[in-house]
């Protein structure tokens, strides 16, 4: 019989300007639910959703942060101790791009380097975007998974979470050196 492996709690941060659909792709992942209304989020709101990968359980504590807009600025420290994040932009406004990779340098700037996706949400009206290939290939080099997502259909949201969860445990696995080599002292050996 093999013994039950620990449950894994991982915090991961949607971050982007306001009214991407960080708090819908949160409520289409969690709950399976969208609404077309628009209810800003106030400061930070968080949920929780277990997930199995590769037979690991992992819980996903996902804190939706209020996005940000020429009167609010989003607090970094609400980042801290977040294994990986969202960053969330609306393909059909090409600011929340820019805002979106502003945001990431502050992060990065509060917390280091952690995974990160970046997410052009709204894809079922992928007629109306005015963010374009062209604007997304100079990001080529910075090596990050960008996904088109549509918190309305559902589609690609679980497929963006899971892997967002898969690279919190690939940066967690043991098979990655996070220690320094140790000198042997063991005089027996
Ligand atoms: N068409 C479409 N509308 C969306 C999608 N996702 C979110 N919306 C709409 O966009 C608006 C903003 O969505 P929210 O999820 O509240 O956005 P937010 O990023 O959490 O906004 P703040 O909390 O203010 O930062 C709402 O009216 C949503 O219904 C989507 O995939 N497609
Ligand atoms: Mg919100």
């Amino acid at each position: 019989m093999s013994e039950p492996q620990p449950d894994l709690q991982k915090k991961v941060c949607m971050l982007g300007a306001y009214a991407v659909g960080k708090t819908s792709l949160v409520a289409r992942f969690v709950r399976s639910i969208f609404s077309d209304k628009y209810l800003t989020t106030v400061g930070v709101k968080i949920d929780k959703k277990t997930v199995k990968i590769g037979g690991q359980k992992l819980s996903l504590i996902l804190w939706d942060l209020a996005g940000e807009d020429d009167f609010y600025q989003v607090r970094m420290s609400y980042l801290r101790g977040s294994a990986a994040y969202l960053l969330v932009a609306d393909g059909t406004r090409l600011a929340t791009l820019d805002k979106a990779l502003e945001l990431q340098q502050r992060a990065e700037a509060e917390i280091g380097k952690v995974p990160l996706i970046l997410v052009i949400n709204k894809l079922d009206a992928i007629d109306d975007w005015e963010i374009k290939e062209t604007d997304l290939a100079s990001l080529s080099e910075t090596g990050w998974q960008v996904v088109a997502t549509s918190a309305k259909t559902g589609v690609g949201v679980n497929e963006t979470f899971l892997a967002l969860g898969q690279k919190t445990l690939a940066e967690a696995s043991p098979t990655k050196e996070q220690e320094q080599p140790q000198m042997n002292t063991d005089e027996h050996g």
